[in-house]
C-alpha cells in the first residue's frame, strides 16, 4: 500500500492498485504459508496465476522475504529507470526471474490455467514428465468472470478430471465501476455454473464470528436471510454502522433480532466475511488439494479495499484509490497495529519487521518448508538436438509438374518432424476441429488424438486406414471448435521449456481468419509469456473462400502479426521456403534459446513448386518484385505465361525484365531495367537477438541482488 501511495505522491497519475490486494491478502497469505510449493529437485513446484492487478501485494511479500530491494519497491512502475523497478502487472519480459504468467488482460488467466493443467496431464500421459501432485492455482476476480474466456472452458476441466487445478475467486462483490451483481448474487451464480459443469465447489462466505449464530439457526431463518440479501446491499453493510446492520439485516424478523441481542453494534459491524478468516481459507484450500477426480473452485467472500476504512473500504471508488492522506494512513496503521509513529506515518514509510521477529521467522520457515519462494521464473533450458538436413531436403527439390498446396507441404513436413527420433515426441500438433480441411486427418491413426481416458467406443471408421483414433498417449490435441482453448494449449506447450523444462514445440493450425482477428489478445499473451512455437494460419489469402463473407477472407492477418514484436511472420509461396523457415525457427527457438514464435500462412491453392534457388541455400530469401509485364506481339503469339527458372539465382543476384525470354515476335514494353525478382539476405525482424538463456545459470536469480541482462534491456 505504501508503495502505491508513495509512487502516486511522487508522480501524479502513475497508477497501481491497492484495494484488490487488500481484499485478497488473506487468500494469498494462506497459500504462501501453507500450500504453494516451490520447485525443488524432488518436486516440480506449483504454478500460480496471480490476479494481475494484485501485483503490488505480491511485491510487498517478496520485499519481506528479502527478494525485492528497498530501491525496487520505491521504484514501482519505473522499471525502465536507471535503478531497477517493478512492473505494475505480472510481466515475464520486464521481470524475467519473477513472473511466469502475464494476466493483465482479464479472462485470459483462467482459460490459460485450465489448459495448462490439462497440458500437464498430457505431458505425464505421454511420458514426457513424471507424474506428480503438482497443482495449478488460479486467482480470479469475480468481475473477471464476466469475460467469456473465464467460463468458456470450465467444462473441459471437469471432463478431463483435472484435480490438479484450483480456482480461487476473490468475491469482493465489486469490479472497477461498482458492484458485480448489485441486484443479484455473484457467488450463487458462479456456484450454479461451476457445480453444473462438474467442479468441486467450496464456498467460504462467512468468517467464524458467524458460526455460533449459524449453530443456533435451527429453523434456517438466518440462512434464508443471508440468501435473500443481494450483493449491492452486502456492499452497503461494509460502509454502514452496526446499528444499521442490526436494523436492516436482522431487523426483518424479531427472531433474528433476538439472536443478536447480546451483540454490541461494534461487534455486528466487525463480523468477518469468510475470505478474511485465515482458518476458513486454510480449511477450504486443504479440502481443495485433497479433493480427487475433478477441479475445485473456492468462492471466497471478501471486502474490496479491506482495512482502508473511509478512504475506500467497500466504496465504489475503491478500485482506483491510490492516494491516502495522513489521517487515512494513521487509521490504517492503527487498525492493523503497524508500529509506525504518528510523526512518520504521514510519509507512508515502508515497514519491515526485524529479521529475528517471530513473524519474519515464521514467514521464512514456511517458504523453506514448502520448497522456496514463489513466484519465480526459472527456465530450465535443455538444448534440443536439431533434426538433420535430411528431413528437410525433400522439400527443397521442388515438385516438378505435380501440383500441391502449401498446406499439404506443411502437413507433410509436420508428419516427418513427428517421426524424427530426436524431436518427434516433442511436437505438439494442435487443431480446433479443422484437421480434415487441412489434410491433417492423415496423422490421426499414426500419432493418435490425445484423450486421458483413451477410447471407450469403437469408432465408426475403425476399418479405415486413417480412422479416428483416440489414445491416452495420443500426440494430437484435437481441441474442438475453440480457437481460444487451442491457443491456450499453444501457450502452455510453448512455455513448457520455462515452466517444466520440456522443449515441446507446438504447431497450432487454424483458419487464418480465426487467429489474429478472433484470439489476437491471447496471441499477445503468448508474446508476453515468452512463448515459442509455430502458429499456422491456413487457408489464408483472399482467393479461395471468397463468397463465404469477409469473415473468411484473410488479407489482413499479416498486418496484425507485424505488430507483435517477438513474432516472426512469413507468407511463403513454396515448400522449400516453409522448410527453411521451420528449420531455422526450431534452431533459433530451441537450439539458440531465443524467446520468439512464428506465424506462417499457408494456402490451399495447388500449383507446382520450384526447387530452392542456389542463393536461398546460402541464407537468402527469394523476393518477387513484379508479377506483370507489358509486351507487344501478334495476336497469335500472345503467350499464356512467361516462365523463368529461379533455381540458378545466387545470393544477392537479381533478375530484370530484360533478362526474360519472350515468345517469338514479342517486344517488351515494360521498363527493361525493372526488377522481377531477387535473392536477398534476410532482414532481421528483431533488431537485437535475445541472449540465449541456455547460456545463463540454472540458479534462480534473486531480484535486486543481481539484475539480469534481460532486466537491463527490457522489451527487446
Ligand atoms: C480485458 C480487460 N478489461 C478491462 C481491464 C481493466 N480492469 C482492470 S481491473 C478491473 C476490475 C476488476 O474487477 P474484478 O475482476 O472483480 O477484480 P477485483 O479487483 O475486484 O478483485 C478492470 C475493469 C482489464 N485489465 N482487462
Ligand atoms: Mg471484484
Amino acid at each position: 500500500m505504501a508503495m502505491v501511495v508513495r509512487a502516486n505522491r511522487q508522480e501524479e497519475g502513475i497508477g497501481g492498485h491497492i484495494s484488490t490486494y487488500a481484499s485478497a491478502a488473506t487468500l494469498y497469505e494462506v497459500g504462501f504459508n501453507h500450500f504453494f510449493r516451490g520447485r525443488t529437485d524432488k518436486h516440480s513446484g506449483d504454478l500460480v496465476y496471480f490476479q494481475g492487478h494484485a501485483a503490488p501485494g505480491n511485491y510487498a511479500r517478496a520485499f519481506l522475504e528479502g527478494r525485492i530491494s528497498l530501491e525496487q519497491i520505491d521504484n514501482f512502475r519505473h522499471e525502465l529507470h536507471d535503478k531497477p523497478g517493478l512492473s505494475s502487472y505480472p510481466h515475464p519480459w520486464l521481470m524475467p526471474d519473477f513472473w511466469n504468467f502475464p494476466t493483465v488482460s482479464m479472462g485470459l488467466g483462467p482459460i490459460m490455467a485450465i489448459y495448462h493443467a490439462r497440458l500437464i496431464r498430457y505431458l505425464e500421459d505421454r511420458g514426457l514428465k513424471n507424474p506428480s501432485d503438482q497443482k495449478v492455482w488460479a486467482f480470479v476476480g469475480d468481475g473477471e468472470t464476466d469475460e467469456p474466456e473465464s467460463l468458456g472452458a470450465i467444462s473441459l476441466a471437469s471432463r478431463e478430471h483435472l484435480d490438479n487445478l484450483i480456482f480461487i475467486v476473490n468475491c469482493n462483490l465489486q469490479r472497477l465501476d461498482g458492484p458485480v451483481r448489485g441486484n443479484g448474487k455473484i457467488i450463487q451464480e458462479l456456484e450454479a455454473m461451476f457445480r453444473g459443469a462438474g467442479w468441486n465447489v467450496i464456498k467460504v462466505i462467512w468468517g467464524d464470528d458467524w458460526d455460533p449464530l449459524l449453530e443456533k439457526d435451527k429453523d434456517g431463518l438466518l440462512v434464508k436471510r443471508m440468501d435473500e440479501v443481494v450483493d449491492g446491499q452486502y456492499q452497503r453493510y461494509v460502509v454502514e454502522s452496526g446499528e444499521y446492520i442490526r436494523k436492516d439485516f436482522f431487523g426483518k424478523d424479531p427472531r433474528l433480532l433476538e439472536m443478536v441481542k447480546h451483540y454490541s453494534d461494534e461487534q455486528l459491524q466487525k463480523m468477518r466475511r469468510g475470505g478474511h478468516d485465515p482458518e476458513k481459507v486454510y480449511a477450504a484450500c486443504k479440502a481443495a488439494v485433497e479433493h480427487k477426480g475433478s477441479p475445485t473452485i473456492i468462492l471466497a467472500q471478501t471486502i474490496k479495499g479491506y482495512g482502508l476504512g473511509a478512504s475506500g473500504e467497500g466504496r465504489n471508488i475503491t478500485h482506483q484509490q491510490k492516494k491516502l492522506n495522513e489521517e487515512e494512513l494513521r487509521a490504517f496503521r492503527s487498525r492493523f497495529g503497524i508500529p509506525i509513529s504518528d510523526e512518520d506515518v504521514g510519509k507512508a514509510p515502508f515497514y519491515r519487521p526485524p529479521e529475528d521477529s517471530p513473524e519474519m521467522k515464521y514467514l521464512q520457515e514456511r517458504r523453506k518448508a514448502l520448497g522456496g519462494y514463489l513466484p519465480v521464473r526459472h527456465p530450465m533450458r535443455s538444448k534440443l538436438r536439431m533434426p538433420g538436413d535430411k528431413l528437410f531436403n525433400e522439400f527443397l527439390q521442388g515438385t516438378g509438374d505435380r501440383e500441391i498446396a502449401t498446406t499439404m507441404a506443411l502437413v507433410h513436413m509436420l508428419s516427418k518432424l513427428m517421426q524424427d527420433d530426436e524431436i518427434g515426441k516433442l511436437i505438439v500438433p494442435i487443431i480446433p476441429d479443422e484437421a480434415r480441411t487441412f489434410g491433417m486427418d492423415a496423422l490421426f491413426r499414426k500419432f493418435g488424438i490425445y484423450s486421458h481416458t483413451g477410447q471407450l467406443y469403437e469408432p465408426v471408421d475403425k476399418k479405415n486406414l486413417l480412422y479416428y483414433r483416440e489414445a491416452r498417449d495420443g500426440q494430437i490435441l484435437e481441441e474442438g471448435i475453440t480457437e481460444a482453448g487451442a491457443m491456450s494449449s499453444f501457450i502452455a506447450a510453448g512455455t513448457a521449456y520455462s515452466n517444466h523444462g520440456i522443449n515441446t514445440i507446438p504447431f497450432f493450425t487454424f483458419y487464418s481468419m480465426f487467429g489474429f482477428q478472433r484470439i489476437g489478445d491471447l496471441i499477445w499473451a503468448a508474446a508476453d509469456a515468452r512463448c515459442k512455437g509455430f502458429l499456422i494460419g491456413a487457408t489464408s489469402g483472399r482467393t479461395t473462400l471468397a463468397g463465404e463473407g469477409l469473415q473468411h477472407q484473410d488479407g489482413n492477418s499479416h498486418l496484425l502479426a507485424l505488430t507483435v514484436p517477438n513474432l516472426l511472420a512469413y507468407d511463403p509461396a513454396y515448400a522449400f521456403e516453409i522448410a527453411v523457415i521451420v528449420q531455422e525457427g526450431i534452431r533459433r527457438m530451441y537450439e539458440r534459446g531465443e524467446d520468439i514464435f512464428y506465424y506462417i500462412t499457408v494456402t490451399n491453392e495447388k500449383y507446382p513448386h520450384p526447387p530452392m534457388p542456389e542463393g536461398v541455400k546460402e541464407g537468402g530469401v527469394l523476393q518477387q518484385a513484379e508479377n506483370e509485364l507489358q509486351l507487344e506481339c501478334p495476336v497469335r503469339h500472345i503467350p499464356e505465361e512467361i516462365k523463368y527458372l529461379v533455381t540458378e539465382i545466387k545470393l544477392n543476384e537479381r533478375l530484370y525484365m530484360k533478362d526474360l525470354e519472350l515468345s517469338e515476335g514479342a517486344t517488351l514494353v515494360s521498363d527493361p531495367e525493372a526488377l522481377v525478382c531477387s535473392v536477398t539476405e534476410i532482414q532481421e525482424e528483431l533488431a537485437e537477438e535475445a541472449p540465449a538463456e541456455s547460456e545463463k545459470s540454472d540458479e534462480p536469480e534473486v531480484i535486486g541482488e543481481k539484475p539480469s541482462e534481460e532486466q537491463e534491456t527490457p522489451g527487446e
